[in-house]
């Protein structure tokens, strides 16, 4: 696993173990040993790291349910602020952007999503836990990580939303997250181009944060065929080259979510196990989606 990170990936996200529930265990606890070694490996292996992530509602701490009335607040608020300073001044000059919240905008609305943080913090949560992270290190690089923004325009205008909240707060964001868990079959491909270059346009940095392919839908035929690992190799392609669209000094990146197949979420985490949803089988031998999202990141490169 590691040779082909090394090999392969200039660019690291940690996909768990700088999460909230990773790091906060417990009240009295902080754990950063899984992190510090992932890092200090991407280190010595000169590799960027990409934070990921400050604050998502699914990984919240269950320890923390129990100060859920607004006389809490005060304290939970503390808590927050704790957590994103210390975390963000301990990997300061090793991780240099973060993404500081993920998913807080609600689905099929505009508004923020219901969340602990909301009810008991009241909604400028985000821009404080941006203040934080500056104050802990003020070159830090801030992003906004969602899901949908290719497949949903009511995501684009909530995020838009949010953005223009924050500006109105003098609050400045960097770069914009699109995990971009998508399919073979759908969205379209203007579809993403048109997500993608609406936030481009305003000058944002673009990070592809999360991609990944499955072949075929949740409950549809499981059969595997050559003919979907050449869709899905040709869905890579085009991805990247969408990607070459944005303006090189805004493009951040293109993150697959995990290495090989069988390290997947959609395989652990979704229960979907014959999914092949990467880059590399599991024996991370290269996949003809290697190829093709090789032949895509060419075109890019180009520009
Ligand atoms: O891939 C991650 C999986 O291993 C974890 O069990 C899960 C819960 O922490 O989170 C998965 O990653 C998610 C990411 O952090 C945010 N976007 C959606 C990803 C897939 O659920």
């Amino acid at each position: 696993y590691a040779a082909v990170v090394a090999k392969e990936f200039n660019s690291v996200t940690i996909e768990n173990h700088l999460k909230m529930n990773a790091i906060r265990p417990c009240d009295t606890c902080w754990n950063y040993t899984l992190a510090d070694s992932v890092v200090n490996w991407c280190l010595r292996n000169k590799k960027r790291v990409h934070g990921h992530t400050l604050l998502w509602h699914e990984s919240f701490p269950k320890w923390l349910k129990k100060y859920n009335s607004k006389q809490d607040s005060a304290f939970v608020e503390n808590v927050l602020k704790e957590h994103v300073m210390k975390t963000v001044k301990r990997y300061k000059g090793k991780i240099a952007s973060w993404d500081v919240a993920n998913e807080v905008i609600a689905d099929k609305s505009t508004e923020l999503r219901q969340s602990f943080w909301l009810t008991i913090l009241g909604p400028n949560f985000l821009s404080r836990i941006i203040q934080y992270a500056k104050e802990a290190d003020p070159d830090v690089k801030i992003f906004y990580n969602d899901y949908g923004q290719e497949y949903d325009y009511v995501k684009i205008e909530g995020i838009d939303k949010l953005l223009a909240t924050l500006k109105f707060q003098n609050i400045k964001i960097d770069g914009i997250g699109f995990q971009m868990h998508t399919c073979i079959q759908s969205p379209s491909l203007d579809s993403i181009k048109n997500a993608i270059m609406h936030f481009a346009k305003q000058g944002y940095l673009i990070h592809i944060s999360e991609l990944d392919v499955p072949n075929y839908p949740k409950d549809g035929n499981k059969t595997m065929t050559d003919s979907m690992l050449r869709l899905q190799s040709e869905r890579y392609k085009n991805i990247a080259a969408i990607y070459a669209l944005v303006p090189q000094k805004q493009r951040f990146g293109i993150t697959t979510w995990n290495l090989s197949d069988k390290d997947s979420w959609i395989r652990t985490y979704m229960k979907d196990e014959l999914q092949k949803p990467l880059l590399f089988d599991e024996q991370y031998k290269r996949k003809p989606a290697y190829y093709g999202f090789r032949e895509g990141l060419k075109i890019s490169l180009k520009k």
